[in-house]
């Protein structure tokens, strides 16, 4: 299927000077872009029930780690962030389980999506990941699981939401929190201490909305699923260098496997 049959491009065309040019603008100020409406209803449900049918092929990895994505280090004093762990739960489906005609694999394996996205980031060139199972996720979390404060390891994350939960489950976001030079210590520390109310926006995650976010600069996590509708997020992954794959460390964790 085409891309212009799975994205709303009379609400985000694609190849639109004006439309990439402001939404550029925008990631530089916010480390944030959402587009709600990317995807329209009925290509929501599609994905939906595309994705149900592999809920069991999903592998569930619970973590407690620094909002560095690091063991907690003791020779920082107690309190701090690099001691403080944070708890996540997740159930992920993998790329190479996700089958050829999903709408979801079709949207990730679309160039047109790619160089949009490269727009965006003001990228003149943007590679899907080589990594054969976290290229593209399917994110699955359930009554009780969470994702705590972390930072992520790449510049930048691109979500499409599926399916939000009845409650909870909120992406919350402290933009802009680090830069490369300065870790902010006492900024981050009083996020995880939940004295920044203020720092904190929540990003709407609507079904069908495409989030582009620069999750190395802004600390984020997503709060605790209420009810049991599964919360449905698929993660595409992409880099500005060719040939980019994850380490077998974080395979095993995320999806309990490696290559064979
Ligand atoms: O599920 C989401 O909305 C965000 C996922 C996320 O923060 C992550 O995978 O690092």
């Amino acid at each position: 299927m085409s891309v212009v049959a799975l994205v709303n491009t009379n609400e985000w065309p694609l190849s639109d000077f004006q439309t990439i040019t402001q939404l550029r603008e925008m990631f530089q100020r916010d480390g944030v872009v959402v587009l709600p409406d990317f995807v329209s209803r009925d290509v929501v449900l599609r994905m939906v029930a595309e994705t149900e049918e592999l809920i069991a092929l999903a592998h569930r990895s619970e973590s407690h780690k620094t909002a560095y994505l690091s063991a907690p280090d003791d020779s920082f004093p107690v309190g701090h962030p690099r001691r403080t762990v944070q708890s996540s739960a997740v159930e992920v489906i993998a790329y190479d389980h996700v089958p050829a005609h999903h709408a979801v694999r079709e949207l990730y394996e679309s160039d047109e999506l790619m160089t949009f996205i490269a727009g965006v980031l003001g990228q003149e060139k943007l590679y899907r990941y080589a990594d054969p199972f976290g290229a593209l996720n399917l994110a699955v979390m359930g009554e009780g699981d969470q994702l705590g404060w972390h930072f992520d390891m790449t510049d930048f994350v691109v979500s499409l939401a599926l399916q939000p939960s009845q409650a909870g489950g909120k992406f919350e976001n402290a933009q802009k929190l680090r830069t490369a030079t300065d870790e902010n210590y006492d900024g981050v520390q009083s996020v995880l201490s939940g004295n920044a109310h203020d720092r904190i926006r929540i990003e709407p995650m609507h079904a069908g909305t495409l989030m582009i976010f620069n999750g190395r600069t802004s600390l984020h996590k997503v709060t605790p699923i209420q009810g049991s509708t599964l919360r449905i997020v698929a993660l595409l992954a992409y880099d500005t260098k060719s040939g980019t794959d994850s380490s077998n460390e974080l395979k095993l964790s995320r999806y309990g496997r490696l290559p064979q």
